[in-house]
């Protein structure tokens, strides 16, 4: 079965288990407490030599490190994955466009929320803001034109987008404003299989 390590709060990992849950595909979590140094074990980092989750492990026990790697991996053959090589170029594009320009403004931003840290951490937020406003942009208008970011129909990019971009005001981003990006919000949440954060999979064991 596969293996899906994992934390409580992990919008990378969410992506994941949104994914098996549309693919109904049986897996095992593992989740780990990053606070308590879970990810930084030399065993952990024999899975994962960047020390973080996601981790999934096939059953063979490979594993697959990068949400965006075990999205592409999973979706292979599947209604969610072009075979086109031109359509697959624009998922990627979208998929390295997420890693490159929102993830990591939208997640620290949240962390440093979460944790309670915003008055202490208020000049690293409005940074990061800046940045992720400037990701957010470009994603507007493109979704202010197009129902989806590829093709006709929702894919693993628009998942990928998804997720931290539907957790931004949690960060402490102002998202009313961003009216396409609301509908398109609206749009993957309703996809079939969809999961909620703190949804439980049906094909989840562990
Ligand atoms: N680019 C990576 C980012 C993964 C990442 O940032 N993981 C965080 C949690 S969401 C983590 O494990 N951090 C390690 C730690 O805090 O110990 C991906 O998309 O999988």
């Amino acid at each position: 079965m596969l293996r899906l390590y994992d934390s409580r709060f992990s919008g990378n990992s969410w992506k994941v288990r949104i994914l098996l849950n549309q693919l109904r595909r049986p897996f095992e979590r593992i989740t780990l407490d990053l606070d308590a140094g879970e990810t930084k074990t030399d065993s952990f980092i024999e899975l994962n030599r960047f020390a973080r989750i996601p981790v999934l492990q096939l059953s063979d026990k490979r594993t697959i490190v990068e949400s965006a790697a075990i999205l592409l991996y999973l979706a292979e053959g599947t209604e969610y994955l072009s075979e086109d090589p031109y359509l697959r170029s624009q998922i990627v594009g979208w998929m390295f466009f997420e890693q490159g320009d929102l993830q990591r403004s939208i997640a620290l931003a949240r962390v440093y929320q979460i944790k309670g840290m915003a008055d202490e951490m208020s000049q690293q937020i409005e940074r990061l803001h800046t940045d992720g406003y400037a990701g957010l942009e470009p994603l507007e208008r493109w979704l202010h034109r197009n129902e989806w970011l590829v093709g006709d129909s929702y894919t693993v990019a628009d998942l990928a987008v998804f997720a931290y971009v539907s957790l931004a005001h949690e960060g402490g981003y102002r998202m009313e404003r961003f009216r396409s990006i609301n509908r398109w919000l609206g749009g993957v949440r309703s996809q079939p299989g969809w999961l909620g954060f703190f949804e439980r999979s049906p094909y989840q064991y562990g």
